[in-house]
């Protein structure tokens, strides 16, 4: 089985475990967070394979008419109501709920691979990153290549990820992968506002541009288990031309976000270990992960 696995999947140092510790010794929890509509034939085995790794395990409903919600409760998930406007709106729901340390966003159809969790959250814990993405350009995907929807959606989301790395001095991959990793206090200082998937490229970008640090790790995307998804083109080009171009270029972030927050912390907290998380210090990368410096503004 392993020799048909990838390279980055089997090195050695790619974590199968979380430490649930800080190398100050601080416990950390992990908040994993799950949006959802009409999974019931899907869900199960993402929040089984997720469990493990979760300190909190919530799931944002979009209103199923299926069993999404009770096979959720039924496998000790707490079940969160969305507002009825999209999967951005959901994980909102999830952020401003969810009691971890640490947020891990994972999508319920079978899309993402719940063991790829430990390395998401490591470059956190270990203080080198304040914001993890998967990344389907180095881990592969099932579902980006074939046909005309999907060679739209890679071209847009590729343009999407070189001008934030051109604009911005970075260098990542993929700008609107679903499966990520961020510190809870990041994501709730960047007051995220999508109410649709254009959520994941509002995060990417406020990141950057706040000062804080975001890196890849490689993770592959699957083939949605079953049932057609959520997504079209067609319906929502506009809104993602719309938030890419503001917020790489007309929204104002919070003057030195990354430095208040480390500040704030610290006030809290007295903790010299936090001189390891300063803005734009990220430190070499492991295998499959890319260490990306971003830009203090
Ligand atoms: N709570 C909630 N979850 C949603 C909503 N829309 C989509 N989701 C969930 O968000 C995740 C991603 O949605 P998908 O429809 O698979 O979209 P996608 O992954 O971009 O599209 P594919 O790559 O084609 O699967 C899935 O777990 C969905 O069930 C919504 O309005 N509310
Ligand atoms: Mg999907």
């Amino acid at each position: 089985m392993t020799d048909i696995l990838p390279n980055w999947y089997t090195q050695p140092d790619r974590p199968t475990s979380i430490a649930r510790q800080g190398p100050d010794g601080r416990a950390v929890r992990v908040s994993v967070i799950v949006p959802c509509r009409n999974e019931g034939r899907n869900i199960g085995p993402v929040l089984e394979w997720a469990a493990p790794y979760a300190d909190e395990l919530l799931v944002v409903d979009g209103h199923s008419g299926d069993d999404t919600r009770a096979i959720a409760e039924e496998l000790g998930a707490t079940v969160l109501l969305d507002n009825g406007k999209g999967k951005g709106d959901a994980l909102r729901v999830g952020i401003a709920h969810a009691s971890g340390d640490i947020l891990v966003f994972i999508d319920a159809d079978g899309s993402h691979d719940p063991r790829d969790i430990p390395a998401l959250v490591q470059p956190i814990i270990e203080g080198r990153a304040d914001h993890v993405s998967g990344s389907r350009m180095l881990g592969g995907s099932d579902e980006l290549h074939a046909t005309i929807n999907q060679f739209v959606r890679l071209f847009g989301s590729q343009v999407i990820t070189l001008s934030i790395n051109y604009s911005q001095g970075v260098r990542l991959t993929d700008s609107q992968n679903g499966f990520r990793a961020i510190r809870a206090d990041v994501a709730r200082s960047l007051a995220l506002e999508s109410e649709i998937p254009t959520i994941e490229q509002e995060m990417v970008i406020k990141t950057v541009r706040s000062g804080f640090r975001i890196c890849e790790v490689a993770t592959h995307e699957y083939v949605r288990s079953n049932g057609e998804s959520n997504f079209r083109v067609l319906d929502v080009w506009f809104q993602f031309v719309k938030s890419w171009l503001y917020y790489l270029f007309f929204w104002r972030p919070q003057k030195r976000a990354a430095e208040n927050l480390k500040a704030e912390k610290l006030g809290q907290q007295d903790s010299s270990a936090e001189e390891t998380d300063s803005p734009g210090s990220a430190e070499p990368s492991g295998p499959g992960e890319q260490m990306r410096k971003a830009r203090s503004r």
